[in-house]
């Protein structure tokens, strides 16, 4: 993806996710908006958006950000949001094991607190070790914590599955943590 490309990307999921009222945009309750209103209000407000480049953007999004409606008139965000939203999924068995990617100098406070969404509306959980560094790597150097999702499925928690296959739980008590063994 382009590095124009990119940044735009960035910029819908700052208002697909956390801040639409930045641009004067509303989302439905399950986090959909139209299209159009999004790339007037945009371009009103100073970033150059087309039609084309919000459907570019969600065709081309390595990790499947958005969600386009069938008609072409709507999008929403996959996961990720801060602000409420309902994205209607249903709840899942999870895999017996899931991973969740952090920084080192989070540690402490996770063994002590367990995972919590922080300024989300869920933990973001990976199937794979490998995205879940990727995930950490964000923060500082990278740690991959293993979650006992299927005890903990067991055990009455929720899973659910967005449509870009990230696993969201409300939060991950630090029973069902694995840690690695240098930490
Ligand atoms: C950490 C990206 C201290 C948590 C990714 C993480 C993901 C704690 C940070 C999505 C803690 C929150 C979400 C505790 C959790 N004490 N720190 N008790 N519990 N944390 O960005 O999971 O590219 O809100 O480990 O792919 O990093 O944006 O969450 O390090 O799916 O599409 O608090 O964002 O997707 O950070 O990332 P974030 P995340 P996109």
């Amino acid at each position: 993806m382009s590095h124009r490309l990119e940044s735009l990307s960035k910029f819908l999921s700052l208002v697909l996710r956390h801040r639409p009222e930045e641009i004067g945009l509303t989302l439905d309750e399950h986090g959909w908006t139209e299209i159009d209103s999004l790339v007037a209000l945009a371009n009103s407000r100073g970033t150059p958006l087309t039609r084309d480049l919000v459907l570019e953007i969600a065709a081309t999004s390595d990790k499947k950000r958005f969600t386009i409606s069938p008609d072409e008139n709507r999008i929403r965000a996959n996961q990720g949001h801060s602000i409420a939203v309902n994205l209607n999924l249903s709840s899942q068995e999870p895999p017996h094991e899931l991973f969740h990617g952090t920084a080192t100098r989070f540690a402490r406070s996770i063994r002590e607190n367990g995972l919590l969404p922080g300024s989300r509306q869920h933990v973001h959980l990976s199937l794979n070790a490998i995205t879940a560094s990727e995930v950490g790597a964000r923060h500082g150097k990278p740690l991959v914590l293993a979650v006992r999702a299927l005890d903990m499925h067991r055990d009455g928690f929720e899973f659910l599955l967005s449509d870009n296959a990230v696993w969201l739980t409300s939060a991950v008590p630090p029973r069902y943590l694995e840690f690695p063994d240098q930490t």
